[in-house]
């Protein structure tokens, strides 16, 4: 059977990394096989483009050099890494895919979204999440939660009114597609957002099975 392929989705501070080991630990009790990777990134060359787009020190990069890159390294991570595991039968949970990009380059930059569609069309062909979960909270709680950790990179320099327009590109990507995508609230204590996830992972399972069973 193919592997399916699972994303996490959210502003700065969501609480993403901290659900991944959730998600990833109820898939493998379910005695699946399973890889986490991560966007940008997850695969050696995307790492390295992960690299400039996060430097501080390219504060001026181009709002279409930054879209390009990003679909630059979901190319190298796709191909090198993604579609092999699904093809052979492995789970990827993947923080952050292009979900992400009508998100930040769409709805926090302003770029279009037809610019946007055109190339995941191109990098992606038919190939889309399975399952997406979007821990979904307002930005400034998000915000509060990041910073302090380490130095700020490019994009947790931006205002918090540039979350709030990546948020709402969150939001109305999950209501025009509710089949995939899941909404969580994430402002809660970790545990009840944890619950929601496996609840969420658990479900999917049953109509992954399901399909399967049916010849799907
Ligand atoms: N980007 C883009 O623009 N376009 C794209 O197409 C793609 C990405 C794919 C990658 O940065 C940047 O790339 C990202 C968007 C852009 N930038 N931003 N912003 P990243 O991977 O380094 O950053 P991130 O994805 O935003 O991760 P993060 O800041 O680490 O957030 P998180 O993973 O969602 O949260 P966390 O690390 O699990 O938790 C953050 C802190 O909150 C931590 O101290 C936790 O212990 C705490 N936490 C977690 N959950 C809770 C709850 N429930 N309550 C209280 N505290 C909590």
């Amino acid at each position: 059977m193919r592997g399916h392929f699972i994303t996490l989705e959210g502003i700065e501070g969501a609480g993403k990394t901290t659900q991944r080991d959730v998600v990833a630990g109820c898939l493998r009790e379910a005695g699946l096989q399973v890889i986490v990777t991560r966007e940008p990134g997850g695969s050696d060359i995307a790492e390295r483009i992960r690299t400039l787009l996060l430097d501080p020190a390219n504060v001026g990069m181009h709002a279409d050099t930054e879209l390009l890159l990003m679909f630059a390294a979901r190319a190298e991570h796709l191909h090198r890494r993604i579609l092999p595991a699904l093809g052979a039968g492995t789970w990827v949970v993947c923080d952050r895919f292009t979900d992400a990009t009508y998100a930040y380059q769409g709805g926090g930059r302003g770029l279009p979204v037809e610019h946007i569609a055109t190339l995941e069309q191109l990098v992606q062909r038919d190939h889309r999440p399975d399952l997406t979960l979007l821990f979904d909270l307002p930005a400034e709680v998000g915000l509060a939660r990041a910073r302090g950790r380490s130095a700020p990179d490019r994009f947790e320099s931006e205002q918090v009114q540039f979350f709030e327009r990546v948020r709402e590109a969150y939001l109305a990507r999950a209501a025009l597609e509710p089949a995939r995508m899941l909404t969580i609230d994430a402002g809660r204590e970790p545990e009840a957002v944890a619950a929601d996830s496996v609840a969420a992972v658990r479900a999917h399972l049953v109509r992954a099975q399901a399909g399967q069973g049916a010849g799907g």
